[in-house]
């Protein structure tokens, strides 16, 4: 494809409710969006980078910087200088002089994929390998300002289907949770915990007190970059132990796998560069019969499509965050993802097979969009 322009739109959108983490509170969501214009069409990408660099060294005025001044001008070149024009599969080498800043190349990938998934009339699904046309959703859960707060969330979620529930931790906010959440949903209804790093090695005596409620498993108790660390846990407690802020490569994957300080992978594509390189981490995982699930970064129903056509892949056999629409957004960007009996449906239509409400992209703005050509 020839890549004529990029334009860079900017937005915020309520959360229905405070989505506090071990890194913080939201309660609204500052969304960067990538709109690509080629010759065989357009294409959308959502950037999953936080306002504050908390969860990540990534944010979003980060993104929106490299995006404008270092990868939209390479690829825009690189379009112009090509013969065969510029593809997805081509983003990583052209994006390769950038270090790192994988969520701002993912915003790009995705963008292109979709427009040239739309061009050749195929699915997002089917180009990655999706092989169940619906996935098993799960709910991620913010700590709560007391227990009888959090177990009136979690109900209103049990009810609506959701077949797993994630409980945000931190020290100070943990087993007197889970233990309440595990009474109020029994012993069949799968649990895990996320601590986005909050804990250190000093903590695994507290951590193993989790054993008793039989959890899927605990998500990123240690800082990212420290894999010894969660290896020593691993061998140290019962519950299995998922890396997700640590997982940047499929090579660091392969790493953390074999040196067993994960025996289950969280997926993002936006924090892993893409979704050519989750799509390399689920087969990577497969090979080593490590189950993988898809995390989730509260997207927009453009991010949210994409996702849920990857968790369609046969790897993914734990439930994701790849929660309902409502769950975070009273108006989706899209048509909303609904929850039906516990499942959201993978999307069929060309690209990401969702359609952009361009009104409420204009209407919710922030700043004015940014063209680069
Ligand atoms: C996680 N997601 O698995 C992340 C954390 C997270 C659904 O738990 C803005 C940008 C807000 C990124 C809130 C879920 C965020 C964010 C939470 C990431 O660790
Ligand atoms: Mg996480």
């Amino acid at each position: 494809m020839r890549i004529q322009s990029l334009r860079l739109h900017r937005l915020n959108m309520p959360l229905v409710r405070a989505f506090e983490t071990s890194f913080g509170r939201q309660t609204v969501r500052d969304v960067l969006l990538v709109q690509i214009e080629t010759d065989a069409g357009e294409g959308w990408g959502e950037c999953v980078a936080g306002a504050d660099p908390v969860y990540s060294a990534e944010y979003v005025d980060g993104c929106q910087h490299v995006i404008e001044h270092h990868l939209a001008p390479a690829l825009v070149a690189a379009s112009r200088s090509s013969e065969a024009g510029i593809i997805a599969e081509d983003l990583e080498s052209l994006f390769a002089f950038v270090i790192g800043h994988r969520m701002a190349k993912a915003a790009i990938e995705a963008a292109v994929l979709d427009a040239q998934l739309r061009a050749a009339g195929l699915s997002f699904g089917t180009y990655l390998g999706a092989t169940r046309a619906e996935v098993d959703c799960g709910v991620s859960v913010g700590i709560a300002d007391s227990i009888d707060e959090l177990l009136a969330e979690v109900a209103e979620y049990v009810d609506e289907g959701y077949r797993r529930i994630k409980l945000k931790i931190r020290p100070g906010w943990d087993l007197s949770p889970v233990r309440a959440v595990r009474n109020l949903i029994g012993a069949r209804m799968l649990l895990q915990v996320d601590a986005n790093t909050a804990y250190t090695v000093a903590d695994i005596d507290h951590l193993r007190r989790l054993d008793e409620f039989d959890l899927v498993l605990i998500e990123q108790p240690f800082v990212e970059d420290n894999i010894r660390d969660h290896v020593t846990l691993a061998h140290a407690i019962d519950t299995p132990v998922c890396l997700d802020e640590s997982i940047t490569t499929v090579g660091v994957a392969i790493d953390a796998i074999e040196r067993d300080a994960t025996s289950i992978v969280n997926i993002k594509p936006g924090r892993v560069g893409g979704y050519i390189e989750a799509v390399r981490i689920h087969d990577a995982c497969v090979l080593r019969d490590v189950r993988v699930w898809c995390g989730g970064m509260l997207e927009t129903g453009i991010g949210r499509a994409a996702n849920v056509a990857l968790a369609g892949l046969p790897g993914f056999r734990l439930p994701g965050d790849t929660s309902a629409s409502a769950r975070y957004y009273a108006e989706d960007l899209t048509e909303p993802f609904v929850l039906v009996d516990g499942r959201l449906r993978v999307p069929t239509g060309p690209g990401n097979g969702v359609e952009v409400r361009r009104d409420l992209v204009a209407a919710w703005a922030t700043r004015p969009v940014l063209l680069v050509r």
